[in-house]
C-alpha cells in the first residue's frame, strides 16, 4: 500500500478511523466478535546456526572499529574501510562480501535493527501513539507464522513453518459471525470491480487526521489485481448476508520475489478493508487466514505485504517524500504549509519545473520495448536485497497495461491528462545512434480524495514506479553496460571492482536517475499532477533533495510472511549511499 497523503508538517499514518460519517448499511453493530485463534498456525522457533557467517563476522568487525558506532556512515568511514579492504590480499578482495553497498547496506540495517530495539522497548517508534503493543500484546500476529522479534544475530534466513502439503491445508473456509458471508469477488466483472471500488474509497487508508484518503479508481483496481497468472480465489470479500453488500475485502497477487539469493514464490497481498461501522471485531485476522488458505490451497506459502503501522516484525521500512508540483493547492488543503517568510508567488518560483523534458532520446514505452526493458529492469533490481522477477509479459501488464486507451486523449479524471483511464505513465530512453535503451522510468498516478476540502475535492497524486539506468552497471564504457555478461554490481568480468571503481559508478547512477527524475517531474506537471510522492526505497534517495521533495511523517513497513530474513535498509535515513535494500514497489 501507499500512503493517501501528507502536509510535510503533519504525520502521515494509517488511521484506524472511529469516523461515523460513512453510510454503513443495515449491518451497523449486528456482529458480535469473531473467534480469531481458530486454525491458528503455530510459530516455529528457528533454530540458529552456531557457525556465524563470514559476512556477519566481517561486518561485526567493521562495526567494532568504527568510532561512534554506525548510527551514521559518513562516505570518509567508508573510504577508509574500503580503503582497507582494497589493501587485503587478492583472494579475500573477491568476497562478494566486501564491496562499498554491502558494507554499507549491513550498517544501515543495524540501524533499523535500533529502531525496532526501542520500540519494543518504549514504544517509541515513528508512530507511539498508534503502536503500544509489545509482541506479546498481538493476539493474531503471536500465532502467525512472522518473526516475532529483530534477531539481530539471525543467519538461518528462509521459511519460518515446517514445509506443509497442500492436503495439510484446511478445506473449508473459516467460520464467520453469522450475519456474514464469504465472496469470491471477481474483478473481471465491471459491477462487482465497482464494489471493491465503493468499498475501498469510503473505507481505505486514511491519513492521520482523516482528512484524505485513497481514491484508487476502477481502472487502477483493474491493472493493480490481475497481473500474469492472477488467481480469482486470491479476492476474497465478506458480505453481508441479507443485502449482499461487499463490507470487507482482502487481495493477493502472485509474485517471484528474489530475497537476497533465494527465489520465493509469493503472494503479494494488498487492500485490506473493513467497513467503519465494523472495525475492532477482528474480521482482520480472519480475512489474512482467509486469504492465507486460498494460497495454501494453490501451493504458496510467503506472502510480501507493506502497512503504515508497525506490526511484527518488518524488515525493512522506508519514508515517504513529496514533491510539491501544485503550491497554491496543496497549501489551500493544508497538505503543504507556506513557509512564514514566503509568498505565494516566491513559492511557485520554487517549485516552477521546466515545460519540455530535456534527456535526448526520451520517449514513451511501447509495446516494441517490452523486451529491452525487461533486460534492463531485471538486471538493475539484482542489485537489491528483495526485489521482484518480472518476466516479459509482466513487465508488458505492469508498464503498459496501464496506459489506457491511447486513441481517447484528454482529460482523465480530475484534470489529468492523458489518455482515458491511464494508471501508468511509462518512458524510455533511446539512444539516437545505437537505438538501445538506456533507462526507463515509470510513475502511477494514485487520487486521493480530499475529504474536507469543497473547491479541491481530489489530489492527483503521482508515485514513483520502476525505473533502471545501464549507469548503474559496471562498465568501463556506459554504453557497453547494458550487454556486459555480470549481473552483479559489484563485479566486473568476475573481477571485484575497487571502491574507486564503485564510487564511480554510484556517481554516474546518482547523476543520471536526477536527470531522468527531473524529467518525471516535468511530465507530471504537464499532466496535471498536484504532487509527486516517493518512498525511500530503490535508489530514490539519491534524487529527493536534489529535487526538492520534502520529507513526510509516514513511513512504509515491509513484512515477509512466513520467510525471515536479516533486517535490511528501506533507505531511511537518508545517507549518502543513495541506495536501499528494496527493490520492489507496492501499489
Ligand atoms: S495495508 C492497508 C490496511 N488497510 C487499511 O488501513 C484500511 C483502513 N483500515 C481498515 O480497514 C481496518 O482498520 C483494518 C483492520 C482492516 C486494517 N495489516 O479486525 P480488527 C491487526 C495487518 O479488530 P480493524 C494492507 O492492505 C491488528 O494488529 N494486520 O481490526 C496489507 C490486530 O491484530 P493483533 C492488521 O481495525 C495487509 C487485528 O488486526 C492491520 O477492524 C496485510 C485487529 O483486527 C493491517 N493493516 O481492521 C495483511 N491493521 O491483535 C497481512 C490491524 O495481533 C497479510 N491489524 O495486534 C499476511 C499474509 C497473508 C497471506 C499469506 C500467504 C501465504
Amino acid at each position: 500500500m501507499s500512503t493517501p497523503g501528507a502536509s510535510t508538517s503533519a504525520t502521515i499514518q494509517e488511521l484506524h478511523s472511529d469516523s461515523e460519517n460513512e453510510d454503513a448499511g443495515s449491518e451497523s453493530g449486528a456482529v458480535e466478535t469473531v473467534t480469531t485463534e481458530e486454525g491458528g498456525v503455530e510459530v516455529k522457533a528457528t533454530k540458529k546456526k552456531k557457525k556465524r557467517s563470514k559476512a556477519k563476522k566481517t561486518m561485526d568487525k567493521i562495526k567494532s572499529a568504527l568510532p561512534g558506532g554506525d548510527k551514521d556512515i559518513p562516505d570518509e568511514i567508508l573510504d577508509r574501510v574500503m580503503q582497507e579492504v582494497d589493501k587485503l590480499p587478492a583472494d579475500q578482495k573477491t568476497d562478494q562480501d566486501l564491496n562499498q553497498d554491502n558494507v554499507r547496506s549491513a550498517l544501515k540495517a543495524m540501524n533499523l535493527m535500533r529502531m525496532l530495539e526501542s520500540h519494543s522497548k518504549n514504544g517509541g517508534f515513528v508512530e507511539p501513539e498508534a503502536h503500544k503493543k509489545d509482541a506479546g500484546d498481538h493476539k493474531f500476529w503471536k500465532t502467525q507464522p512472522v518473526p516475532q522479534v529483530l534477531d539481530p544475530e539471525l543467519e538461518a534466513e528462509g521459511p519460518i513453518d515446517d514445509a506443509k502439503t497442500i492436503a495439510d491445508v484446511r478445506p473449508t473456509p473459516y467460520p464467520l459471525p453469522k450475519e456474514f458471508d464469504w465472496c469470491t469477488v471477481d474483478v473481471d466483472d465491471p459491477k462487482q470491480l465497482q464494489e471493491v471500488y465503493d468499498l475501498l474509497s469510503l473505507h481505505y487508508v486514511e491519513d492521520k487526521d482523516a482528512s484524505m484518503r485513497f481514491n484508487y479508481t476502477a481502472e487502477f483496481l483493474n491493472w493493480a489485481l490481475k497481473p500474469p497468472g492472477w488467481v480469482p480465489s486470491w479476492h476474497v470479500g465478506i458480505r453481508v448476508k441479507t443485502t449482499k453488500k461487499l463490507v470487507a475485502f482482502i487481495s493477493g497477487i502472485p509474485v517471484n520475489l528474489r530475497v537476497k539469493k533465494n527465489l520465493v514464490k509469493c503472494s503479494e497481498i494488498n487492500f485490506l478493508c473493513v467497513h467503519k461501522k465494523l472495525r475492532s471485531k477482528r474480521l482482520a485476522p480472519v480475512l489474512i487466514k482467509e486469504v492465507t488458505r486460498q494460497c495454501n490451497l494453490v501451493g504458496i506459502w510467503q506472502a510480501i505485504y507493506t502497512v503504515g503501522i508497525v506490526l511484527p516484525t518488518p524488515f525493512a521500512t522506508s519514508r515517504y517524500y513529496h514533491r510539491n508540483l501544485n503550491p497554491p493547492k496543496l497549501i489551500s488543503i493544508g497538505f503543504a504549509v507556506l513557509p512564514r517568510a514566503q509568498t505565494m508567488a516566491r513559492c511557485i518560483k520554487e517549485y516552477a519545473v521546466p515545460t519540455e523534458t530535456s534527456t535526448p532520446g526520451w520517449r514513451n514505452m511501447e509495446e516494441r520495448d517490452v523486451a529491452q526493458v525487461g533486460v534492463l529492469l531485471r538486471r538493475y533490481l539484482e542489485r537489491f536485497d528483495v526485489a521482484p522477477v518480472y518476466e516479459d509479459d509482466e513487465i508488458r501488464h505492469w508498464m503498459l497495461s496501464g496506459q489506457g486507451d491511447a486513441s481517447n486523449k484528454g482529460q482523465n479524471g480530475e484534470g489529468i491528462k492523458g489518455n482515458a483511464k491511464q494508471v501508468t505513465w511509462c518512458y524510455v530512453v533511446e539512444d539516437p545512434e545505437t537505438h538501445r535503451i538506456t533507462d526507463f522510468v515509470s510513475f502511477y498516478s494514485l487520487p486521493s480524495t480530499v475529504i474536507k476540502s469543497v473547491q479541491y475535492p481530489i489530489l492527483n497524486a503521482a508515485y514513483t514506479f520502476y525505473y533502471a539506468t545501464d549507469r548503474a552497471f559496471p562498465a568501463s564504457d556506459p554504453s557497453q553496460a547494458s550487454t556486459s555478461a555480470s549481473g552483479s554490481s559489484s563485479t566486473e568480468g568476475g573481477r571485484q571492482l575497487t571502491f574507486t571503481e564503485e564510487r564511480r559508478i554510484r556517481d554516474a547512477r546518482e547523476a543520471r536517475l536526477k536527470e531522468l527524475m527531473a524529467d518525471m517531474l516535468v511530465v507530471a506537471q504537464a499532466a496535471g499532477f498536484d504532487v509527486f510522492n516517493s518512498l525511500t526505497g530503490l535508489d530514490n534517495q539519491s534524487f529527493l533533495k536534489e529535487l526538492k521533495f520534502a520529507t513526510g511523517d509516514g513511513s512504509l513497513h515491509y513484512y515477509l510472511y512466513n520467510y525471515r530474513v536479516q533486517p535490511l535498509s528501506g533507505g531511511w535515513p537518508l545517507d549518502r549511499s543513495g541506495t536501499s535494500g528494496v527493490g520492489l514497489v507496492m501499489v
